[in-house]
């Protein structure tokens, strides 16, 4: 009886390092990334998230309650807030640098192997089809939309496929979270994250945001993950405990 309770209380305890699931949050400076340009955060049992703000010379600012932005003022001849992007979103790089045009990023990746089950995004708008494009470390990439966007799209005579980018994806509710990713990951694999706008003006020619709109940047608001068990630290447990069983016998 006392083996079987040791065996579950191994098992326990291997549980609460190796199956944790549960939310990275960004915002509010939970996280304490203001100004930096990588960092890691390291949540229960151990698991641990890696970022790094894109391009080189962008920084984090997590001030607002919606999530995480990127702050590229320190890049030369880059516009972040003075009349062009926002220095706490994620925008399309303004000003006359040669990464302007392009948008912010970040690259994570996670110490542990696991899955992460969903992207959570604020401020996507439908209107400016505002996106997050995420590449995968298969190198697959999907193009997360606002929910709404295909009907702004059929409204107009256009569909997702115009769009010219690759997986054209509908958040599946209002909030912008890009919910069923289920995507496994080992150790130290990238994941990255851009934010762009559909240039319609050349790609959808006709194309009219509803109300003149123009795009004005989005936020990462969190990942939620799960760690894979490694069966490998669950078996050199429960040797360990057969050999003090019978360490134990032999007295
Ligand atoms: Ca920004
Ligand atoms: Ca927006
Ligand atoms: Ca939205
Ligand atoms: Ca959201």
């Amino acid at each position: 009886m006392r083996f079987l309770v040791g065996l579950v209380a191994i098992a326990l305890s291997c549980c609460s390092h190796s199956c944790w699931a549960g939310n990275f949050t960004f915002g509010s400076d939970a996280n304490g990334l203001a100004g930096l340009a990588d960092a890691t955060i390291i949540e229960q049992g151990g698991f641990a998230l890696n970022l790094q703000a894109g391009p080189t010379g962008a920084v984090f600012n997590e001030s607002d309650s919606d999530g995480l932005g990127i702050n590229t003022r320190g890049i030369a001849d880059v516009d972040d807030g003075g009349g062009g992007g926002d220095p706490d979103k994620f925008n399309i790089i303004d000003g006359t640098a040669a990464v302007s045009g392009q948008g912010e990023f970040v690259v994570f990746s996670f110490e542990q192997a696991g899955v992460v089950e969903s992207l959570l995004f604020d401020g996507l708008k439908d209107e400016t089809l505002e996106y997050f494009s995420i590449e995968f470390p298969n190198a697959m990439v999907v193009t997360v939309f606002d929910s709404q966007v295909e009907q702004r799209l059929t409204d107009q005579g256009f569909q997702l496929s115009d769009l010219g980018v690759p997986n054209p994806t509908l958040a599946p509710n209002e909030e912008d979270d890009f919910e069923v990713v289920e995507y496994a990951f080992e150790a130290g694999q990238e994941f990255k994250l851009t934010y762009g706008e559909v240039d319609f003006t050349n790609v959808l020619p006709g194309y009219v945001p509803v109300a003149g709109g123009v795009g004005n940047g989005a936020r990462f608001q969190g990942i939620v993950v799960r760690a894979i068990p490694e069966p490998s630290t669950a078996v050199l447990a429960l040797a360990a405990t057969l050999l003090a069983a019978v360490a134990h016998r032999r007295q």
